[in-house]
């Protein structure tokens, strides 16, 4: 439409909130959504798109797709804007040059390696966190994989094998609904007691999917090595993507581990039912359930037992915890565990930090996930609307885990009442508890680690009721 006014994006991404109005762009338009906000059959969603593209949420929700919709925004139209985003040149000597396609609702804490995670609000919506909303980790480029040379190498005490990909998919199949979980989700909360070298993950590092694929134990037996007997002391895995001097990523779990999971170990070839798309490992990632992200190798290229641990960077140098006063000037690497099992974790992913609730709420109802490692399923989860004073016990969602091998999450919900008449601000707290009885910390101060890892302190996010 001409005759309307023209605003740069950068004039848009200005209007995020009530009071600046809310504005929106679809295709060339610029729109004030303000007062359809609150009509909005998808609730307060539509605030994820507040200042940016439409286009995004729209592709998510099939809903969008109907001519009508476009009338209905029409009514809201204000303007038009005057550029289009630069089209991201590529040079040919970038290895980063080939990355895959990526849903443009996740935001990125970095483009190279490209590291991203989804509005938290969206997780809540479904047990299985969907392929194109799941969390990214890519220390490296993207490896491009071609499917008919593809090979898997299991190695052996005697020998080892090549499997195709065709070998892989005529194996028995087996699935598995396992989360897996960024050791520096919700790292941003520690930022504030002292700076700390990392991604500035919020609590969406983390997903939960059905994993398909083949069991480690069939391959290994394959190659002559039985898991129960073996006097080898790790579980090493090698990925296919290369750092600038040709190292690899790779990871390890001790052998204990590996015993105790046994059959659970999966070599996945399918992610929720399609195959696994490129950033998180097309054609093979391990899944190790219970275990922290970092050993979910991606890009399975081979798979061996040894006596030492990965040498691998991100397996001696980092994902480990140390206590708040250990700093990078007196850091001694070699003196800690690397990270397997995670410890119990809870965040409140609805309603998001700085919502405006409604005029006169006299509850506000909260969702979240919570979930432990090792399998240890969550038996409670409490939520409080005052800083942490008062509790009240969150509805579990069913999720078929038993209790000592809940390798998937458990997403809950509260109604919680506010005080009578309150205006202002409104801290809400969650933390969970698993089958242990382990609890989360109630603050970040005693969990506080120079790498930012393992925060599970109690999730806390503050909302407000308008006067
Ligand atoms: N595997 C390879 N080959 N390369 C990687 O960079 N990142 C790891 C792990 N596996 C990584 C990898 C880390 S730290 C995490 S948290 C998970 O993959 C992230 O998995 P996702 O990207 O599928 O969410
Ligand atoms: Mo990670």
């Amino acid at each position: 439409r001409t005759g309307l006014p023209t605003y740069t994006l950068a004039e848009v991404a200005q209007h995020k909130t009530k009071e600046t109005r809310i504005w929106v762009t679809y295709k060339n338009g610029v729109y004030d959504i303000t007062d359809y906000v609150t009509s909005h059959p998808g609730g307060t969603k539509i605030l994820l798109a507040a200042g940016g593209p439409m286009e995004p949420y729209w592709n998510l929700y099939g809903v969008h797709k109907h001519p009508g919709i476009i009338k209905i925004a029409e009514k809201y139209r204000i303007g038009n804007i005057t550029e289009r985003p630069p089209a991201e040149s590529v040079s040919v000597n970038d290895p980063y040059g080939s990355e895959p396609a990526r849903n443009p609702v996740l935001i990125p804490s970095s483009k190279k390696p490209f590291n991203a995670e989804p509005p938290a609000l969206l997780l809540v919506d479904s047990f299985l966190t969907p392929n194109e909303l799941f969390y990214v980790r890519n220390h490296l480029p993207v490896p491009q994989v071609n499917l008919k040379t593809y090979t898997l190498d299991v190695e052996g005490p005697k020998k080892v094998l090549k499997f195709t990909y065709d070998d892989l998919i005529k194996l028995p199949k087996k699935s598995v609904a396992a989360v897996v979980q960024c050791a520096g989700n919700r790292r941003s909360d520690m930022v504030d007691i002292k700076p700390v070298k990392g991604l500035n993950w919020g609590a969406a590092a983390i997903g939960n999917a059905e994993w398909s694929g083949v069991r480690l134990s069939d391959l290994l037996k394959q190659c002559g090595v039985n898991l129960d007997t073996t006097t080898k002391k790790h579980l090493v895995f090698e990925g296919m993507d290369k750092g600038p001097e040709g190292s690899v990523y790779g990871a390890s779990i001790p052998i204990e581990l590996a015993k105790s999971l046994k059959d659970e170990i999966i070599l996945a070839y399918e992610m929720n039912g399609k195959q696994i798309p490129r950033d998180h490992g097309y054609p093979v990632r391990v899944i190790i359930p219970g275990v922290v992200g970092a050993r979910q190798v991606k890009w399975l290229n081979k798979i061996y037992l040894s006596d030492e641990e990965s040498e691998c960077h991100w397996q001696r140098r980092d994902y480990k915890g140390f206590n708040s006063s250990i700093d990078w000037h007196n850091v001694d690497f070699d003196s800690s565990v690397a990270i397997m099992q995670l410890p119990v974790v809870s965040a409140i992913c609805d309603p998001p930090a700085g919502t405006e609730l409604e005029e006169g709420s006299e509850d506000v109802t909260v969702r979240g996930y919570a979930w432990s490692g090792g399998g240890r399923g969550i038996i409670r989860v409490d939520v409080s609307a005052d800083g942490g004073k008062t509790w009240h016990t969150a509805e579990l969602q069913p999720n078929g885990q038993t209790p000592y091998r809940a390798w998937a999450w458990t997403l809950w919900e509260a109604t919680v009442p506010l005080p009578e008449g309150h205006v202002g601000p409104v801290e809400l707290v969650c933390k969970a508890v698993d089958v242990s009885y382990n609890v989360q910390p109630d603050g970040v101060e005693g969990v506080w680690n120079l790498r930012g890892v393992l925060n599970n302190a109690w999730h806390r996010v503050t909302v407000t009721v308008p006067p």
